[in-house]
């Protein structure tokens, strides 16, 4: 898969001196600019524009580039080189058409996490154990030259395939990152060992085709304006914040429209929105699913013209050639081969949601018309993940809620006329295997073992194990990877892998791990376009507003030099300083729409400070149902596929033809439980993204790590809210407080996730990262990512 493919599957996408003179000529405080749309519809906006306030500070409109699912409009208020405050849009310069987030918490807290006197100053080299976290300062050319001389002494030795990026996803909120850049200098000697899969959305993503033939099945928000039902299912945008779903959600709730919570927790979502919770147990949303079906199926609520018309996989007259009998929704939903019909009081057991309240959901959502089941991607972030996506999509179809206004196909739901900017070309890449990112500790302890059936691709077998990994924005070498026991104790192997460099603002557990730590500038202090995801269609100037203090650098200035040590430097700066190459970036991605004559020029950019691809909305699948004949779905057969006889030729019982449920392994009904009776799960909380921000002191006042835990499960181990408690199993124990509340279901315990991992001598962690008790199993079709299913047991401490 190209970076290209990679960064889209991700996220829909995924310098030099600013001189004070800059600030001086830009300093208008407001000029109007004509928005021309492409389908012709025109406004003028009041585009703020750095602006000078009466204390002489300079308030410069800019973005970050997290990986946080916002792009919110941040105001750096900086006077005599110094940040002093943030702002952000408000609310006077809302464009309804297209409005352009506000700052959340955490964006609030950036001036923090730009001048924390904890951040890394100097680049270091270690000096202990790898994970001890010693280090002495070395100087750039000292650190430059290691790099250069290992990347150069290791390739001789095991090629160009033992060269390794790991997930770093701090910055792909942007499209210029060192990440990008060092696969570059990479591709122009010899290439690297690339993987494949989003640990965020990836499960979702590979299975929702089987159903759709592909995996964008959301419309745009404002398409929803009229829905008088939303389920969101295991979806948090409160927290998450997905693009504009926010602002978009709560008009909807303003004007009427019913919201109910599938969620094993009271969310933050929840607690803003819903009219209804209903909690289940972890991994069981399919049987939720089933049973739904049965009832509409039975009570004869199901969209029969429309199924008859678009849908593969019904009932016996609707199947495809080659397949027995028995095989189709109606024969599974009624017991027809294993005896068991999938009545609401079947699946009570399984997932603890009333039966008289799955009856009501069913009907509701069956008879309400148009409805909108919106699924987030908790659910599929766990060992049933595909099947709980595709699941969703089953129950859409046979309401029919599918290319209407209104409704939602549900399943991965990213939005197919959604614009994106590209990043910079970074040439071919001569190493054709790629492993999925579940296969690196395999890759780095014995290479050998990667097989096809692994998900190895392009080739049978790899010829080297992972000698060097570079992790530039990201803490994935330890904390955000499952099973970090097993990750830290590989990587203290110094046989193992042999090289380590680490790029961050601040030592996280993972650059702990690292033979060299780089201290990289914050956004704050480099050129970038900020780009955003889920439902948001716009880009936003992320300026160079201060100058780096201590020796930190951008990634591709010190990158830079190793390509100079390299012998490669015209070839891989092509000549471009930083900022020169986010000008360039800005004209090529101009180049891409000659239909918009108002896509912004980089000096139009640095006054509009963004651009909004106002577009008409969009309604997935609009066309294949108003006009069928000639607009066939993208499947084999043409149809919206509930059996996938795809799936059904694959013959993997852990992922059916028909999605439907499958006791998941570690889920509530595995034998283990006798041992680990309580699920966990883990989500995204307010305070930080994933573990970015997680030293904020800001952030930290928001809420501090602790576990969930519901009362009853409390009292049998009696645990009140502040005890210490021990999380444990197999693979690991954390320690963290407990918060005894009715916000999760009985039988699940959980925990924010992104907590530094911070283990005792014993390799207690005293941090709260979940990370220590997950596992590295993968899903049957994506080879994709499990972090959310995990068994544990909770002890007070
Ligand atoms: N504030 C904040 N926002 C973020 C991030 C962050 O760290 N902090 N991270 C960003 C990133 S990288 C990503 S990928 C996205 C992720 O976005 P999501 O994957 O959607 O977020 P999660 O919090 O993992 O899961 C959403 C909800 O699913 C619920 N859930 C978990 N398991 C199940 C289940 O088995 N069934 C059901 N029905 N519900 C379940 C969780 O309780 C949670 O409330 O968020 C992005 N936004
Ligand atoms: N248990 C559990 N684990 C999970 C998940 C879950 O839901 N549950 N979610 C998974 C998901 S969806 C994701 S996307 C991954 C995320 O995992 P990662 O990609 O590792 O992301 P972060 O944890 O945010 O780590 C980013 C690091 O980059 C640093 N950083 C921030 N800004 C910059 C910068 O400008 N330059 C440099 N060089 N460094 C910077 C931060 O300080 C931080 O240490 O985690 C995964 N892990
Ligand atoms: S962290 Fe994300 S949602 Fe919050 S202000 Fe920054 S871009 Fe916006
Ligand atoms: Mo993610």
């Amino acid at each position: 898969m190209s970076t290209n493919t990679i960064n889209e599957a991700l996220h829909d996408n995924e310098g030099l001196p600013l001189s004070r003179r800059h600030f001086v000529q830009a300093s208008v405080a407001l000029v109007s600019l004509p928005f021309i749309s492409s389908n012709a519809q025109s406004q003028t906006t009041q585009i703020p524009i750095t602006n000078v306030l009466d204390d002489g500070s300079q308030v410069v409109t800019t973005c970050s580039t997290f990986d946080c699912g916002g792009k919110c409009d941040i105001r750096a208020h900086v006077k005599d080189g110094v940040v002093t405050r943030i702002t952000t849009r408000p609310d006077n310069e809302l464009d309804e058409a297209m409005p352009i987030m506000r700052a959340c918490v955490r964006g609030r807290g950036y001036r923090k996490f730009v001048y924390d006197a904890e951040r890394l100053k100097y680049p270091m080299k270690r000096i202990g154990k790898r994970g001890e976290g010693k280090f002495e300062r070395i100087t750039w050319d000292e650190a430059t030259t290691l790099i250069a001389d290992n990347i150069t002494r290791l390739t001789e030795k095991h090629g160009a395939a033992s060269r390794f990026l790991t997930v770093n996803t701090a910055v792909t909120g942007g499209i210029f990152s060192g990440d990008t850049m060092m696969k570059k200098l990479f591709n122009l000697t010899g290439g690297y060992l690339p993987y494949y899969h989003s640990v965020s959305l990836g499960n979702t993503v590979k299975v929702t085709p089987y159903t759709y033939g592909i995996a964008k099945t959301g419309s745009s928000l404002d398409t929803l304006e009229n829905t008088p039902l939303v389920i969101l299912w295991g979806h948090n945008p409160n927290e998450t914040v997905f693009g504009h779903t926010n602002h978009y959600f709560q008009k909807m709730k303003n004007n009427g429209t019913k919201f109910i919570v599938v969620d094993p927790r009271y969310s933050d979502t929840a607690q803003s929105l819903a009219d209804q919770w209903v909690p289940l147990l972890p991994t069981t949303d399919n049987a939720l699913l089933d049973s739904m079906m049965y009832v509409i199926v039975s009570e004869n609520l199901h969209d029969k013209p429309f199924i008859d018309k678009y849908v593969v996989g019904f009932d016996e007259q609707h199947m495809p050639e080659g397949v027995p009998e028995n095989e189709s929704l109606v024969a599974y939903l009624m017991g027809k081969k294993d005896g068991i019909a999938k009545t609401p009081e079947w699946a009570e057991k399984i997932t603890k949601v009333p039966a008289n309240t799955i009856r009501q959901l069913a009907r509701e959502y069956a008879m309400t018309k148009p409805a909108a089941l919106i699924q987030g991607w908790g659910p599929q972030r766990h060992i049933c993940g595909e099947r709980s996506a595709r699941g969703t999509t089953l129950l859409a179809a046979i309401t029919g809620n599918v290319g209407k206004r209104g409704a939602w196909a549900a399943g991965y739901g990213g939005i197919g006329n959604r614009q994106s900017m590209y990043g910079p070309d970074i040439g071919e890449n001569p190493i054709k295997a790629q492993i999925s990112i579940m296969n690196w500790m395999q890759a780095a302890e014995d290479a050998s073992q990667v097989r096809p059936e692994d998900g190895l691709l392009g080739v049978e077998q790899l010829d080297s194990n992972i000698k060097m990994i570079f992790s530039l924005a990201g803490n994935y070498l330890v904390n955000q990877n499952p099973d970090v026991n097993a990750a830290a104790k590989l990587l203290a192997d110094e046989s193992k892998v042999e090289f380590i460099v680490s790029s961050d603002l601040y030592l996280s557990p993972s650059a702990k791990y690292a033979d060299l730590v780089l201290p990289e500038t914050s956004f704050m202090e480099r050129w970038n376009i900020g780009d955003t995801w889920g439902t948001g269609s716009y880009f936003i100037l992320s300026e160079k507003v201060i100058e780096p203090d201590f020796e930190r650098r951008s990634d591709y200035d010190w990158i830079t030099d190793v390509a100079e040590k390299m012998g490669v430097r015209d070839a891989f700066t092509e000549g471009r300083s930083e900022k020169q190459w986010i000008e360039y970036l800005v004209g090529m991605n101009k180049a891409r729409f000659p239909d918009r004559a108002d896509f912004p020029t980089f000096d139009q950019l640095q006054k509009t400070r963004r651009y909004l691809f106002k577009d008409t909305d969009f309604i997935a699948f609009e066309e294949n149902i108003r006009d069928f004949e000639n607009n066939p779905f993208p499947t084999p057969s043409g149809k919206i596929e509930i059996f996938s006889k795809r799936l059904y030729d694959m013959n993997n019982p852990d992922i059916p033809a028909l999605s439907h449920y499958v006791a998941a392994i570690e889920g509530p009904e595995d034998q283990l439980t006798a041992t680990y009776p309580l699920q966990m799960l883990t989500w995204k909380g307010k305070n930080r993204a994933n573990s970015t921000q997680y030293s904020n002191p800001v952030l930290q006042e928001v809420q501090q790590q602790e576990l969930w835990i519901n009362p009853i499960d409390a009292q049998q181990r009696k645990i009140k809210t502040g005890d210490m408690v021990r999380i444990h199993n197999d693979r690991g124990i954390s320690q963290i407080p407990a918060l005894v509340t009715k916000r999760i279901i009985p039988g699940v315990v959980g925990m924010q996730s992104g907590a530094w991992w911070n283990p005792d001598k014993e390799g207690v962690d005293h941090g709260g990262c979940p990370n220590v008790l997950t596992s590295t199993r993968m899903t049957p079709l994506a080879h994709g990512n499990s972090h959310l299913t995990v068994l544990v047991e909770v002890t007070k401490a």
